[in-house]
């Protein structure tokens, strides 16, 4: 097999190999990918300082030539990148192709962002004194992605980074290299030039520490666990640089009683459920009031009755495997933790085999759950949804913003009132009102609050704010 290389400095380098397993038959070996070293990560890091006052100074087509070409190349490959995405993760064919197609969008859209770099022009308060307010880009930035959304997540941080005029050094999840060296490969060949666009491939305890440690780096983007983030935190405070982060959630998604119980079991059932759980935006409490209670609780199991577990590649399959074994333990801890702490289980909760080898689990859903069980505070980051029964609307907007996180915020109503006050209300960065809580738009910001985020908002217009630096010059006229 051959090995999938790191970029430094516009060469393919390395020779070590992490396999890439398929969490759907865990018999194949999706790819061999090199794992760079501390030197790797510096030299990388050098390449894209040694890269910066060129790239930074590049016209605005050159940008937007490469990010379109980009972008062009990854949909016209829809297909292929969809079913490696699938194989690397596990989400299912359609999720992956839809995730695929979301990261060309997000070349696309910033390939016309990097056509619309305009500042601001203000008079001085003091006469005949212009002031010119512009953005400059930030310099060498560290992007570190989780694997969850091997394609999505790290176009909405390259694609950006580069519109604005950085350099980047780029550390994907170790668990699926795939979409991002496939990624930087369409980048190179659109035409980067070198060391601008640098691939570390490897640990998060090496490569990952080695970009922290680094002071050369001026922003580090973030997307991944709160223990993590954390770290990139303290070691960003230490070296006095610019940080993003994107961590947990523990969304909670309200169903009052006048909600339209399609709508609600649909939105929930997506929620919770698809990509298995394994998004950030994913809801994992259900707040329930009493007056629907029991009807949700039955049309929501017959629902999750419906829904084939199996391999991401098969068709028909709703819900693919979770990613490796490491987080299956996670989950099946957690539904233990679940039957202890005295939640109701009402469905799933089991593993399931299949005609390929893979991480197959049911999806699970408890009732009779408190705000306060350990179930209900952590994120599982899998199959497992708790309902926690409420009086009213009062109750489950208190409940809903009871909780360390703030990412994703639903509700499920027909009441215009309520729809309006919980938009007004809710502690997250993102409402939705009658809509799952994941499965977001690429040009509109993505961002929470409390322990979810920290920083400017990514995608949009509002990247702008993490990848610039603003610059307001006075002039004498
Ligand atoms: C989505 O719900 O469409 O890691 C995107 C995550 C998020 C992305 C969610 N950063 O799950």
């Amino acid at each position: 097999m051959t090995i999938h290389q790191n970029l430094i400095a516009g060469e393919w380098t390395g020779t070590a190999g992490t396999e890439n397993i398929n969490p759907s038959d865990t018999n194949e070996v999706v790819g061999l990918y090199a794992s760079a070293t501390t030197q790797d990560v510096a030299d990388a890091i050098a390449a894209a300082k040694a890269a910066f006052p060129a790239w930074s100074r590049s016209g605005i087509l050159e940008r937007h030539t490469i990010l379109k070409k980009t972008g062009e190349e990854i949909l016209a490959r829809k297909e292929e990148l969809g079913a490696l995405l699938a194989r690397e993760e596990g989400k299912t064919l359609p999720e992956a192709i839809g995730e695929t197609i979301r990261a060309a969008q997000i070349f696309e859209f910033f390939s016309g962002e990097a056509l619309r770099l305009a500042g601001e022009i203000l008079p001085s308060v003091r006469p005949n004194i212009g002031v010119e307010i512009t953005r400059e880009p930030l310099g060498v930035i560290g992007i570190i992605t989780p694997w969850n959304f091997p394609i999505a997540i790290p176009a909405w941080k390259i694609a950006p980074a580069l519109c604005y005029g950085n350099t980047i050094v780029f550390k994907p999840a170790d668990l699926v290299p795939g979409c991002s060296w496939a990624i930087v490969d369409i980048l190179h060949r659109a035409g980067l030039p070198k060391g601008v666009m640098n691939l570390v491939m490897g640990k998060g305890s090496v490569v990952g520490q080695a970009m922290l440690d680094s002071p050369v780096l001026s922003g580090i983007t973030f997307t991944g666990s709160v223990g993590t983030g954390k770290r990139v935190a303290l070691s960003s405070v230490e070296h006095g640089r610019k940080y993003q982060l994107e961590m947990g959630g523990k969304n909670p998604m309200v169903v009052l009683d006048d909600a339209d119980l399609t709508v609600a079991v649909e939105a929930a059932a997506n929620s919770a459920f698809f990509s298995t759980g394994q998004r950030c935006t994913a809801s994992s409490r259900l707040i329930v009031t009493e007056g629907i209670h029991d009807k949700f609780v039955a049309a929501l199991t017959e629902k999750l009755k419906t829904l084939n577990v199996d391999n991401a590649l098969k068709s028909g399959t709703h819900i693919g495997p979770v990613v490796d074994a490491k987080q299956l333990k996670t989950d099946t801890d957690y539904i233990e933790i679940g039957r202890q702490e005295g939640a109701r289980l009402a469905f799933g909760g089991e593993l399931v085999s299949r005609e390929t080898p893979g991480f197959y689990l049911q999806p699970t859903l408890f009732t009779e759950a408190t705000n306060q069980m350990r179930i209900s505070r952590e994120e599982i980051f899998g199959p497992v949804a708790s309902v926690i029964r409420v009086k009213d609307y009062d109750e489950a907007l208190a409940v809903a913003n009871d909780t360390p996180f703030g990412l994703s915020s639903g509700i499920a109503t027909t009441s215009l009132k309520h729809a309006t006050h919980f938009k007004r209300n809710a502690e997250a960065g993102m409402v939705m009102v009658n809509l799952p809580t994941a499965g977001v738009d690429f040009h509109v910001p993505f961002g929470g609050r409390k322990g979810s985020s920290f920083g400017p908002r990514e995608q949009g217009k509002y990247a702008a704010e993490f990848f610039t630096t603003v610059k307001t010059a006075y002039t004498l006229a």
